[in-house]
This record gives structure tokens, C-alpha cells and sequence, in this order.
């Protein structure tokens, strides 16, 4: 039986496949009100197939709990933020969980460790929490890769990595993912498991802000940066990243930091890409004041923002560049511009529309943040309107670009 800790993002996919594919599982979260919805048959976020996993789940008897289970495998999934000050990994919660894990596990039990973490953070946070427990238990680190907006898909066909101490417990714990994971399962050490999830989201993060960087240039010098990226990615062995708003989402924005606060000496290429892609928010802000003074619009409740999330099609506004974006705003024009998200029901902001028709008749400037589906298939209702696209995703009528 495999108790998953921390039913949120990660673990709650994660719980429900192993469940789907006929491992006993409890999911536990210390948050009574996920376990009453997902005992309910309620989903407690929105992803694509999420629903009817839940259903399969059900069915072959997945239990919730807010419990942690007395059983030999625990799959902790929990957040780790950032400490913004220092930068570093903060494993507050991650503490709790194995705390709360060690005292009631058995033995020898296995304790795999999902969440993100800087290389170290193992054998500097978990380690010594089970040593001091007086129990047996392996430590593993298993990080996750999945994509939010294709999360069913991925935890099934993505390649993934499996750190142990020994080869013997980590080929056990293969075999637990391998009940639903179709891609290749490498195993390796603690700490390489560890570093090589940091430096996936930090080469992507690089990988953008050179995008973003590309975009600042040939804005400057009048030049299409979108034709220049997509003429330079036919060279084989180029491939540069879109430009966009900003990088919003609980990884990509966030893992990177975590080598900069552990290696400040070491970490100037990344900690300039965290920059340059934070810097985009302030950027876009400067695009639309342009936009409004060459348009003669005066007022920001003549401007709407389109999305709120941080990426299309999920409802996930974690570090999203529109909230940033909103943050840099004084508070009279932060109150007056307009915002709509079809993925977002809860009212965040004053003048948040929840119809895409109000929302266009309601302003003069239309700022596309995110491409979700849904302007994608609406385009036409844009019609008459002053159009600035960030996402470069409008595809038949004029628009000001990044
Ligand atoms: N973005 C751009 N330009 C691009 C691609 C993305 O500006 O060309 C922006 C997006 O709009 C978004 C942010 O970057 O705001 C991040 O989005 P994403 O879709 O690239 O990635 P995440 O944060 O949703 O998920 C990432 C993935 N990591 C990699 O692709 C290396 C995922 O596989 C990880 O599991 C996840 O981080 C995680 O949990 O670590």
C-alpha cells in the first residue's frame, strides 16, 4: 500500500494513477476541506482527464484521508517554495510531512520524496529527521516532470528519474511507478536526482529569458522577432523559446532561485535570465502606456487585460505574469483597468468581467496575457478593437506585438 502526502498539484494525479492502475492507495492532506471534496467524487482543481481519473480511482477503492497511514511506501508531493529574501529552497512543509511520516511509518518503510528540491536539501533536511526517528527507512527521490494543462497525459509517457541509495530499493520503487508510467525510469543517486530537476526548469527558464531578451532588441531596432526565431529554429540545432509576458507557474520561476541561493558565485547566467524574465510584467506595461498615448486612450478602465493564469487552459494563477503585472500598477489604475479569465470564476480584482463579450465591449485596448483556447476560437469579437498581443497567437487581424 502507498500513502501519497499532499494531494495538491502533483500528488493528487499522482495518487489517483497508481490507484487507477490497481495499487492500494490513501492520499493524505492536512487540508480537511481537499479531502471532504475529493471524497465527494470533486475535483479540486481543473486539468484535462483529471475528472475521469478520479472516477477510475474510485472505483478500484482509493481512499482520502487527512491521516497519515501506517504502511511501507509514502510518496510525499508537498510545496517548497522559496525563501524570497535568501533565495533558497524553504522546507517547511517538506519537514512536517516526513516528521509526520516517521512517526507512524513502519520500520523499513520507503519514503520517496516528489517535491523539487536544490541538490543537498536530502540529506541536509530529510536525512536527519529519519536518522533521529530510529527507524530503518530508505529515503528516495523521485521528481516530478509533468506539465500542468497535460498532466494525465505525461505522468504516463514522460522518461523520469529515481534517485536511491542503493539499487535494490530503488528498483522496488520502480516497480511502483512502472503500474502506470510508460517512459523510461532512470535510476541514479540521491543528489543527481536531485540537481537534474533544478537544471530542466532552469534551461527552460534560460532558454525564455533569451527569447524575452531577443524580443527587448528587436522592439528597439524595429525588427520581427517572431520571424527571426522561427527563420533561426530551422538551423538543426537551434531551438529558442517563445517570448511572452512573463514566466509565471510554481517551477520554472521558482527552481532556479534555488541554485542561486546556493551557489551565488557560481550562478550569474541564471540568476540574469530570472531577471530579464521577471522584468517582462514591467514591459508590458510600458507596451500598453505607448500603445495608449499613440491610440490617444487615456485611462486604464479603456484596457483589459485577457487571462490571469500563468499558462492556457488551466486555472492556475501561481506566480502568473498578470498578477505581476497588476502588482507594479499604482492602485487607482490597478483597480480601473479591466481583467476577464474563463478559467478563473473567483473575483480576485475589482473590475474582473466574467464574460468574454462584456469584457471586449467594456474597453479600446485588449492585452492578450494568456492563449487560452477560448480567444483562440473567438477571435472575430476582437474585431474592432486596438490589439496587443503578447503570445503572438491572433492570427488574422492587426495587433501591436511585445
Ligand atoms: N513560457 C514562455 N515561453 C515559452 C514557454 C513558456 O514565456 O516558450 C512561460 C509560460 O507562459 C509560463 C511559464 O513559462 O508562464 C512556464 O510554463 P511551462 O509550460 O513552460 O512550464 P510549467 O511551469 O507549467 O512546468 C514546468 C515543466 N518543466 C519543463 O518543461 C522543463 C514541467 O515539466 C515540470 O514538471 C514543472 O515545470 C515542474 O513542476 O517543475
Amino acid at each position: 500500500m502507498v500513502n501519497v502526502v499532499g494531494l495538491g498539484y502533483i500528488g493528487l494525479p499522482t495518487s489517483l494513477m497508481l490507484a487507477a492502475h490497481g495499487i492500494e492507495v490513501v492520499g493524505t492532506d492536512v487540508n480537511i476541506d481537499i479531502v471532504k471534496k475529493l471524497r465527494n467524487k470533486e475535483i479540486t482543481f481543473k486539468e484535462e482527464g483529471l475528472e475521469e481519473l478520479l472516477d477510475r480511482a474510485i472505483d478500484k477503492g482509493i481512499v482520502f484521508s487527512d491521516e497519515y497511514q501506517v504502511v511501507d511506501y509514502y510518496i510525499v508531493a508537498v510545496p517548497t517554495p522559496y525563501d524570497s529574501l535568501t533565495k533558497r529552497v524553504d522546507t517547511v512543509y517538506l519537514k512536517q510531512a516526513v516528521e509526520s511520516v516517521v512517526k507512524v511509518c513502519n520500520n523499513d518503510a520507503t519514503i520517496i520524496v516528489e517535491s523539487t528540491v536544490s541538490p543537498g536539501t536530502i540529506d541536509r533536511v530529510v536525512r536527519p529527521i529519519v536518522e533521529s526517528s530510529h527507524k530503518k527507512c530508505n529515503i528516495v527521490h523521485a521528481p516530478e516532470r509533468i506539465l500542468p494543462g497535460n498532466m494525465v497525459y505525461e505522468l504516463q509517457n514522460n522518461s523520469r528519474t529515481i534517485g536511491a541509495d542503493s539499487e535494490k530499493v530503488a528498483k522496488r520503487v520502480k516497480k511502483i511507478y512502472e503500474s502506470f508510467c510508460k517512459g523510461e525510469i532512470v535510476i541514479t543517486d540521491i543528489r543527481t536526482a536531485e540537481m537534474t530537476k533544478v537544471v530542466e526548469n532552469t534551461y527552460r527558464d534560460i532558454n525564455i529569458a533569451f527569447a524575452n531578451e531577443l524580443a527587448k532588441i528587436c522592439r528597439y531596432d524595429d525588427m520581427d522577432v517572431y520571424e527571426i526565431i522561427k527563420i533561426a529554429n530551422r538551423h538543426p540545432r537551434v531551438n529558442i523559446l517563445s517570448p511572452g509576458p512573463g514566466v509565471g507557474g510554481h517551477c520554472i520561476s521558482v527552481d532556479p532561485w534555488f541554485l542561486v541561493g546556493d551557489y551565488p558565485k557560481f550562478s550569474q547566467l541564471i540568476s540574469t535570465a530570472r531577471h530579464i524574465n521577471d522584468s517582462m510584467p514591467i514591459y508590458v506595461i510600458d507596451r500598453i502606456k505607448e500603445i495608449m498615448d499613440k491610440n490617444n486612450i487615456d485611462s486604464f478602465s479603456d484596457v483589459g487585460l485577457y487571462g490571469l493564469t500563468y499558462k492556457p487552459n488551466v486555472d492556475d494563477t501561481r506566480e502568473s505574469p498578470t498578477i505581476q503585472l497588476l502588482n507594479q500598477l499604482d492602485e487607482k489604475d490597478r483597480d480601473e483597468i479591466k481583467k476577464y479569465d474563463p478559467m478563473i470564476e473567483k473575483k480576485m480584482y475589482k473590475n474582473q468581467l466574467n464574460n468574454l463579450q462584456d469584457f471586449v465591449d467594456s474597453v479600446k485596448l485588449v492585452v492578450i496575457m494568456v492563449d487560452h483556447s477560448e480567444i483562440l476560437n473567438s477571435e472575430k469579437l476582437l474585431n474592432d478593437k486596438i490589439i496587443l498581443d503578447t503570445k503572438n497567437v491572433i492570427k488574422n487581424l492587426p495587433t501591436y506585438k511585445l
